[in-house]
């Protein structure tokens, strides 16, 4: 059959289950876009940046689990798009980018020259190491073949975005569909029998631990293996730290849920982890946020079985100086299900002594004390907790960088089926709102709570019109604290506090955000005390559609407890007096902690 190409790609894209595709338009993607206009399947959402495109489409991925798409011209196009792409690719997320590219007739290729067509960039060249693969269609015959190459690529394995460049004169140009090569990907055979012996040696040391931790990571959630990682830590019985990956996954009363930990944990997760005898982590690359610094104080005297997909992430842990008693190599699915059944046998050893001195140190030290109640200015932790209290069931929260991302993951508490997401390790300021678009969009325009801070939005507060255009009801919680704070927190640490480049008085500038706000057509409110909080989430809540919420805090506010460069994660600032933090550790404290 004969078809236009860029026919062909929106047909391929609605097979693929797309219903929404994030593009901006350009002279190198006009006949792709006119293709989806036409596409009974797809809608084309026209964000304001490709960045934000990139990110929304992001974020279509994490909610739907599918592919998520997004579309940009040559160019400045395609170089906007970069630090979506970036959270993809750090995230593992699948999504397809696709961009226009010059004519293959005004290729610039081997001339040596900066550019022959208008708005000719290297695409390729620039996108292949953030993204797992990266093409330029070189032969019209060949898109079919790389379109499913790509996605196939983009779903298997760890999963990651990736780019496919089409010229503009193929994409506007006739196929004969019937001469289209297609992709047959190698059929994957997965040899268990290593794993099984592995997670034989790994039961006895199950078995024998009398202080366990259980780490899980969003691999858990990439391979679709929650109700596994469930059945599990259940059996077991053993007290689970999850990443803010998967913070959402057990409800905060779980009684096996010790908390979040790392370098912006919570004191009680990360006692629990670096008192551990037994580590086990599955789905997690435990990345310097959370194993702080150096490397090998990190659950130092724990016997560490650490799982993972990515052989590469397994390696690394040795040149950091991280040593595991049992590297497994595997997708989180398939160990948590054949250790399931192959733990029968396996009989704990009486834990209780460990749970209480965990749910002593959760008591001793709350991420939100009382005294920070009886504040008369709104205090973060006080947001946090009221906006948890009041927050829907099934509510999925969309988190931007800075202090906001670090005050949800210490203090908020997930109900069952609640959800919360970040670009959690590219972590650019801006994420949020785009990505709170996206997977409103994903769902039908279900309600988002967004959480952003004043400078993050800026990254990308265009959007706002976007969101309005299109009618979803976001719930936009600003946390205004009128400069960058978490790296004012760097710079209290290392800097004497001199706020180069973070405040207004040392460099930057905010508008007035309710005005703005209101100019592009928002309805407003403002939290300003910690006596009002609780009844203006209430009224939030209860306005229908969009809305977006200036919460007032003020900029002295940190996010605490923070672990410093330099210390364990258990010795995090404010540093305990040495007696009480002695007291506090069972495995021997590090030279940095004696003083
Ligand atoms: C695109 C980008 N630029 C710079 C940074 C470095 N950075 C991390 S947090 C932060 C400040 C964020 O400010 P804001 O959104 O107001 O949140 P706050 O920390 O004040 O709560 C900066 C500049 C970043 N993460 N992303």
């Amino acid at each position: 059959m004969n078809m236009k190409m860029s026919d062909y790609i929106a047909d391929f894209l609605a097979k693929q289950g797309i219903r929404h595709v994030f593009a901006i338009t350009g002279g190198a993607c006009i006949h792709l876009i006119d293709s989806l206009s036409k596409h009974p399947d797809i809608t084309f959402i026209c964000p304001q940046h490709e960045q934000a495109g990139a990110m929304a489409a992001d974020a279509y991925s994490r909610i739907t689990g599918n592919l998520g798409v997004a579309l940009a011209t040559s160019g400045p196009g395609a170089t906007n798009m970069m630090t979506g792409v970036c959270c993809a690719y750090f995230d593992s997320v699948p999504v397809l980018y696709i961009t226009g590219q010059v004519a293959s007739f005004r290729s610039k290729g081997n001339t040596g020259v900066r550019q022959v067509g208008f708005q000719e960039t290297d695409t390729v060249d620039m996108y292949r190491p953030i993204t797992k693969y990266a093409v330029l269609v070189k032969d019209r015959k060949k898109i079919r073949y790389e379109l499913e190459k790509a996605v196939s690529i983009a779903k298997t394995g760890r999963p990651g975005p990736v780019l496919v460049d089409i010229p503009d004169d193929f994409q506007r140009e006739p196929i004969n569909t019937d001469e289209l090569e297609p992709f047959i990907p190698t059929p994957e055979i997965k040899d268990l029998n290593q794993l099984k012996a592995q997670i034989g040696q790994c039961l006895p040391l199950l078995q024998a631990a009398k202080r366990p931790v259980v780490i899980l990571g969003w691999g858990v959630r990439l391979s679709k293996a929650e109700e596994e990682a469930k059945k599990l830590v259940e059996k077991l019985g053993f007290p689970i730290v999850p990443t803010w990956g998967i913070a959402d996954l057990f409800p905060s009363d779980h009684p096996l849920l010790a908390g979040t930990f790392g370098v912006h944990g919570t004191r009680y997760g990360n006692y629990t982890v670096q008192n551990a005898d037994l580590v086990l982590a599955v789905g997690t690359r435990l990345d310097t946020h959370e194993a702080g610094s150096p490397l090998s104080s990190f659950a130092r005297e724990a016997k560490r079985i650490i799982v993972d997909i990515d052989p590469f992430e397994l390696k690394k842990f040795g040149t950091f100086g991280l040593t595991a008693d049992l590297l497994i190599q595997a997708e989180a699915k398939d160990f948590l299900s054949l250790t399931l059944s192959q733990l029968k046998s396996v009989k704990s050893q009486d834990l209780s002594a460990w749970k209480k001195r965990i749910s002593g140190w959760k008591e001793k030290y709350p991420i939100c004390p009382p005294a920070y109640y009886a504040e008369k200015k709104l205090n973060p932790y006080v947001f946090v907790k009221t906006l948890s209290k009041r927050a829907p069931e099934g509510e999925i929260f969309f988190i931007d960088t800075g202090c906001a991302v670090a005050w949800m993951m210490q203090a908020f508490e997930f109900k069952t089926g609640q959800r919360a997401f970040s670009a959690f390790n590219n972590t650019p300021m801006g994420y949020a709102l785009p990505a709170s678009m996206g997977a409103s969009l994903a769902l039908d325009k279900k309600q988002i709570t967004c959480v952003v801070g004043d400078g993050a939005l800026q990254m990308n507060i265009q959007e706002l019109a976007t969101l309005l255009r299109h009618d979803l009801p976001i719930k936009i919680f600003l946390i205004n604290n009128h400069g960058y704070s978490m790296v004012q927190q760097t710079q209290d640490q290392w800097l004497n506090s001199r706020y180069a480049a973070t405040t207004v008085e040392g460099g930057l500038a905010f508008p007035n955000f309710v005005r703005v706000a209101e100019a592009y057509g928002y309805k407003t409110l403002t939290i300003d005390t910690n006596k009002e909080v609780d009844q203006k989430i209430a009224e939030a809540y209860n306005t229908p559609g969009p809305l977006f919420c200036n919460v007032e805090i003020d900029g002295a506010y940190r996010v605490v407890p923070q672990a410093v460069y330099g210390r364990p994660i258990e010795d995090a600032e404010p540093l305990l007096g040495r007696k009480e933090f002695f007291e506090n550790m069972i495995v021997k404290p590090t030279a940095s902690s004696l003083k």
